[in-house]
């Protein structure tokens, strides 16, 4: 097995003390970066997929999403602008009062790997901490997670603070997690929903054009 199936596997299986070690003898080995973040993120697809069918509990899915992280900070320095031609700035987050922070971590590392510059918020992230990375950053696109129907209206009112800071007209707002329909992101005005990180990043593709 060369180090890229072996970052892949290592990934399926939740390595995560180990893959620094990995992503480090996968660099030495000549690999590129965008080749060891892509055997990254086929892993985490899989263990999505394995996921969604059943055959992987959440604990497991979290263990395998720490060892991505861990490569992930290994090649990152090495993503440069010669290996992975940036696609766009993303800023993403999960709405205010929600704790859930597992698939939009999920979406970002793979907006990573599909070239985007990505300003990860964190969870409970209010609709004035979403203008101010507008702000700051000066995304392409605001990507939305909410994984509670609770906190669904959130998203509605940070477009709408959105809108209201003069910011809507410069960005794409993409929204997604386990209750968000694309009827409900019609009607709050996003620009799309996706229903997985795979879609997502088409989508993001689409949206900078
Ligand atoms: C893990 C989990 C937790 C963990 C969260 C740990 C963490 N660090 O995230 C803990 C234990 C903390 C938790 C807490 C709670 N939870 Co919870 N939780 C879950 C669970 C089991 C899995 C969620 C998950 O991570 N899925 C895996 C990821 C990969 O999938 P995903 O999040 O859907 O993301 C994918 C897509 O949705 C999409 N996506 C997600 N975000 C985005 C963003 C964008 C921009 C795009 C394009 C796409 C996208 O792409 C992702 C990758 O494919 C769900 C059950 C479920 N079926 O979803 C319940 C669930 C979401 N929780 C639920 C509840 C009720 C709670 C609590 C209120 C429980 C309580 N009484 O305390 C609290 C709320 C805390 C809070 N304020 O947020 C309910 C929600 C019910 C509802 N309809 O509102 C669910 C559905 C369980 C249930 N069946 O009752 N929870």
């Amino acid at each position: 097995m060369d180090s890229l199936e072996k970052t892949f596997q290592f990934v399926v299986e939740g390595h995560w003390k180990e893959m620094p070690d990995l992503a480090k003898e996968a660099l030495d080995a000549g690999n590129q970066s965008g080749d060891i973040l892509k055997a990254l993120v086929s892993g985490m697809d899989t263990v999505s997929e394995e996921w969604r069918v059943g055959n992987m509990f959440i604990p497991e899915v979290l263990i395998s999403a720490k060892a991505m992280h861990a490569g992930m900070d290994i090649i990152r320095p090495h993503l440069s602008a010669a290996d992975v031609k940036l696609r766009g700035v993303v800023v993403i987050g999960t709405v205010q009062g929600d704790l859930h922070d597992i698939g939009k971590s999920l979406v970002g590392m793979m907006m990573e790997g599909g070239g985007f510059q990505v300003y990860d918020l964190g969870v409970d992230v209010s609709a004035a901490k979403f203008v101010e990375a507008v702000k700051e950053h000066e995304p392409d696109i605001v990507g939305m997670s909410s994984l509670l129907t609770t906190t669904l209206p959130f998203m509605r009112d940070t477009i709408r603070s959105l809108e209201e800071a003069g910011l809507r007209d410069s960005i794409k707002i993409l929204i997604g997690g386990a209750p968000v329909t694309p009827e409900f992101a019609e009607s709050i005005g996003a620009d799309g929903y996706a229903p997985d990180g795979a879609t997502a990043v088409d989508m993001a593709h689409e949206l900078v054009g």
